[in-house]
């Protein structure tokens, strides 16, 4: 019961880093001594102290004796930091409680048989789902190399992600879009389609205090964004990359002169490779996408199989229209029993809109 207790305040503390410690994992951390919090602590950014050493530096109490309640295993190699399991066995903690086990292959249950090697009690799987939820991006790219990827979009209840013109501010309302501006600041990157740039010329960043932006990635084969668009005039502000086909570098020198970079991927298909674009994108440490579209580019990705969820806005209006956009275009599936699954649906209510949040099943 106590145990449940501790691990629920050691995954709030590890919520204070989200958005901050990409593309490593977000993690919290509690010492009970005698029934009593004696410290806490979270992993705060990327390269900072890991969650147990914070708290065992900010300790003022003996710890001989005392519990630790940790949501991840505790690292046993040496990284960015020393192992955690070192300060641990040299502190003197007799019990350590572990949400989940680290899925990094340096860590992966050798952290655990660290600590129960020099006697330590260890119980894993305390809140295990919660704590794999609060490290599902990192799990994804510890394991895969390529970036965690959600499509989000926002649509009316008749599925229209803009009216028959073609506008589309706004279909939901501001809790809704502020929700979308605290995502932003999960993500380590957010992606668009030219088209997108073209027809909205959106800022892409997150608006809201204490957060920071999304690294802003434009898919442009043809290298078609405006150089006036509100993107790449804060390209010196908030890194942008455009990734694009076109090979002739005098036509990249405007954009890199404004502050953008360029990354060259192959076509496939007469479109730039989106697969072969992810996996740059993963070796560059970005661990997450936040895919706003629009629609050509949506079903792109889900036909590579490159979407793990997808986040739906959905506002209770209608638009109505035979040329109004739903959010995912292209040539879409031949048969019902073709359609891309999804699983694990939540529902959440911002206002009076709905987020729909489901993970896809890749077959
Ligand atoms: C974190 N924060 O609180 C814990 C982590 O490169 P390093 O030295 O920061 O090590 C990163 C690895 O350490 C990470 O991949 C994960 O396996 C493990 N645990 N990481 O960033 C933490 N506890
Ligand atoms: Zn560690």
């Amino acid at each position: 019961m106590k145990d449940l207790e501790y691990m629920n305040i050691a995954i709030d503390m590890a919520l204070k880093g989200r958005g901050w410690t990409n593309p490593n994992p977000m993690v919290g951390a509690v010492i009970v001594k005698d029934d009593e919090i004696i410290s806490t602590g979270y992993h705060r950014k990327y390269g900072d102290l890991h969650a147990e050493r914070m708290a065992i530096k900010n300790c003022k109490k003996s710890l001989q004796g005392a519990s630790l309640y940790v949501t991840l295993e505790p690292c046993c190699h040496y990284g960015l930091t020393p192992p955690c399991t070192e300060i641990i066995v040299e502190s003197g903690i007799k019990r350590v409680v572990i949400g989940t086990l680290d899925p990094n292959p340096k860590v992966a249950s050798k952290g655990v048989q660290i600590l129960r090697d020099n006697g330590i009690e260890v119980v894993v799987g305390i809140l295990e789902k919660e704590c794999k939820d609060l490290i599902k991006i990192f799990s994804h790219y510890i394991k895969t190399k390529k970036p965690y990827i959600t499509m989000k979009y926002a649509m009316t209840m008749d599925g229209k992600i803009a009216t028959f013109t073609g506008s589309s501010q706004w279909i939901t309302g501001e809790i809704a879009r502020s929700e979308v501006h605290k995502s932003r600041h999960y993500y380590s990157s957010i992606m668009v389609g030219v088209n997108t740039v073209i027809e909205d010329d959106p800022m892409l960043t997150s608006r809201l205090d204490n957060t920071k932006n999304p690294i802003r990635i434009i898919c442009d084969t043809n290298l078609r964004t405006p150089l006036a668009s509100k993107i790449v005039q804060s390209s010196k502000e908030v890194q942008t990359i455009i990734a694009t086909c076109e090979l002739n570098s005098t036509k990249h020198s405007p954009y890199i002169d404004m502050g953008c970079e360029i990354i060259t991927v192959d076509k496939y298909n007469s479109h730039l490779n989106i697969l072969k674009l992810v996996e740059i994108i993963g070796s560059l440490n970005i661990d997450s996408i936040l895919l706003e579209g629009g629609s050509t580019l949506n079903w792109s990705a889900l036909k590579s199989g490159i979407v793990n969820s997808v986040q739906a806005y959905i506002a209770p209006k209608l638009f109505g229209g035979v040329d109004a956009k739903s959010p995912i275009g292209g040539l879409g599936v031949e048969f019902p029993n073709d359609a891309i699954h999804l699983t694990k649906p939540t529902v959440r209510f911002l206002g009076d809109d709905i987020l729909l949040e489901s993970e896809v099943i890749n077959r």
